[in-house]
């Protein structure tokens, strides 16, 4: 395709070539060196700058019958750029024996093979006898090569008067060379008719090779192969790096400037679909969408978009609920039990037991501290094996010696005693104060029970000293 482009615009340029005028490249220090010579009609006759094409100013090359081949080797003492040979030959002959010959090109001074050469003649017609061919070529020498033998002579011979070639120096091109082939990525050389490159193409994106003109309106890029589809409106791009104009991008999820990959986070064909906002970096496959990094903590799927499965959480659904309250499930980003916790543990994730000498859901509750032996009470409802002397319940959390009530209860007692106490010595006072009357009652009878006993006593004493007296 490509090549024959190039040859299409080559077959156009031999049209243009005619109109267009080089450098003539053979001068007084271009040296010519023939396969052989007849007598002294030596190869420097041919770039001698005489055209005379009188036998005596010309080359001959020799005829032997071992001969199998003639030829004439043009040195312009350096690589040109040329495009076409002109020579002359002697006019006394009809100009047959160079039907079938070619011309060749090398850098080097071996006999170049026929690849190389630029120009077959077909060898059907009768030449002119000046000549001039198209060789479009970059090189140091120029052979005109025969091998036929078109005159049955003894062998291919010919005879060339005066050699001319037409060229730029390498690098330029273009009528009278004065163009450069900067446009090149090989700017050494390029077409000398119109400047096309080689096949190392344009010396910037952006430029249609061969002859690497501007990008066609749509198209970018390396060779122009490129084209600017993801713009807005159609638009084209940029003709270099197929940047969008201000109008920017097609579909809002490509990335401009150059709207052809997707923004970090869309995917689609247009870009225009969201990855999954559970993918663990944002980024998804361009084309499918799958999470190209994971899953965020809870999530699973190749989108991420299924949540892990009940009683599982975390990366990779790996870790297992904890205690979570009542068998509920705990939540499956970071395994918060959202419920609470059984009792006897508690944490978020409810898988921390209580500590000791707690208990209950959350292990809110304090122990009792009345377990024997300083045990921890159980963490799941706070009971004891058994208790400290003095106190009871399962959680050994009644205090049987004094509990506030039964405080309360002997104070009440206590005041009731005091109260009945008082009323009883509100009793005592008066029972002494009667006593006391009582006894001053008696005290009073008693002495004068004792004046009576003493007066008895009187009385018996005379009634004893009167009987004794009186001796009954
Ligand atoms: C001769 O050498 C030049 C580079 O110096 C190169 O561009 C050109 O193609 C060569 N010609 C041939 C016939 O090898
Ligand atoms: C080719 O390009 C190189 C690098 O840009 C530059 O140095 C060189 O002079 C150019 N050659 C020609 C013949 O313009
Ligand atoms: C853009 O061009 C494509 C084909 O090249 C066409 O199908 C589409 O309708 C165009 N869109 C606009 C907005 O012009
Ligand atoms: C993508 O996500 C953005 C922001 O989260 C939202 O506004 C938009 O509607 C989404 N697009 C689609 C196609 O889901
Ligand atoms: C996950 O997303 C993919 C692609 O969008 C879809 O095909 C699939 O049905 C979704 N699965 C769930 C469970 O939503
Ligand atoms: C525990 O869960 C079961 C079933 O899930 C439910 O029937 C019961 O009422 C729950 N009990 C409490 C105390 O929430
Ligand atoms: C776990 O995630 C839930 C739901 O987003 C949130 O309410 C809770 O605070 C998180 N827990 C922790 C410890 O981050
Ligand atoms: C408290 O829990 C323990 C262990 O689970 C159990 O053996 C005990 O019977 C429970 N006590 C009460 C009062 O529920
Ligand atoms: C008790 C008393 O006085 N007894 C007297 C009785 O009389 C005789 C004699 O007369 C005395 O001897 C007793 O002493």
């Amino acid at each position: 395709m490509k090549m024959a482009a190039i040859r299409n615009v080559f077959l156009l340029s031999l049209f243009v070539s005619k109109t267009v005028t080089y450098t003539q490249l053979v001068n007084s220090n271009t040296k010519a060196v023939s396969s052989s010579t007849y007598q002294d009609y030596v190869a420097s006759r041919a770039v001698d700058g005489n055209t005379d094409q009188d036998m005596s100013r010309c080359f001959h090359s020799d005829y032997r019958r071992d001969i199998t081949e003639a030829w004439l080797r043009i040195d312009l003492g350096g690589v040109y750029s040329f495009n076409s040979v002109k020579f002359w030959l002697r006019d006394d002959r009809k100009p047959t024996r160079l039907r079938g010959h070619s011309l060749r090109v090398s850098n080097g001074t071996t006999v170049p093979p026929p690849e190389s050469s630029c120009y077959n003649d077909p060898g059907i017609v009768i030449l002119p006898i000046i000549i001039e061919e198209d060789c479009e070529r970059t090189a140091q020498y120029i052979w005109i090569y025969q091998s036929n033998n078109p005159d049955y002579d003894r062998c291919p011979m010919f005879a060339i008067c005066e050699v001319q070639v037409f060229g730029c120096e390498t690098g330029h091109y273009g009528e009278d060379c004065s163009k450069k082939c900067n446009h090149c990525n090989n700017n050494a050389t390029c077409g000398i008719q119109n400047g096309e490159c080689d096949d190392n193409g344009c010396a910037s994106p952006g430029y249609q090779p061969p002859l690497c003109k501007e990008c066609y309106t749509g198209f970018y890029g390396e060779d122009c192969s490129k084209k600017c589809d993801h713009c807005k409106n159609n638009a084209s791009c940029e003709k270099q790096y197929g940047e969008c104009d201000i109008l920017g991008c097609a579909y809002a999820g490509y990335q401009p400037p150059l709207c052809k990959g997707c923004i970090l986070g869309m995917y689609g064909l247009h870009c225009e679909r969201n990855c999954s906002r559970y993918c663990r970096f944002v980024d998804c496959d361009r084309k499918t969408g799958t999470c190209l990094d994971g899953c965020k903590s809870g999530y699973i799927g190749s989108f991420c978009n299924q949540t892990c499965p009940i009683g599982k959480y975390g990366p990779n659904c790996r870790e297992i609920c904890g205690h979570c309250y009542n068998n509920s499930d705990c939540y499956h980003g970071n395994g918060t039990c959202l419920e609470g916790c059984d009792p006897g543990y508690w944490n978020h994730e409810c898988k921390t037991p209580c500590s000791d000498g707690r208990y209950g859901q959350n292990c809110q509750y304090t122990c009792s501290g009345n377990c024997v032996n300083g045990e921890a009470c159980d963490k799941t409802n706070g009971s004891c094996r058994s208790c400290v002397d003095g106190f009871q319940g399962s959680k050994c959390d009644r205090d049987i010696r004094q509990s506030p009530t039964d405080l309360k209860k002997k104070m009440d007692i206590d005041y009731l005693k005091m109260e009945r106490m008082m009323l009883e010595n509100q009793k005592t006072e008066k029972e002494i104060k009667r006593l006391e009357a009582e006894a001053e009652v008696l005290r009073v009878r008693k002495n004068v029970l004792l004046r009576l006993q003493g007066i008895l006593s009187e009385l018996s004493e005379v009634v004893v000293q009167l009987l004794n007296d009186s001796k009954i």
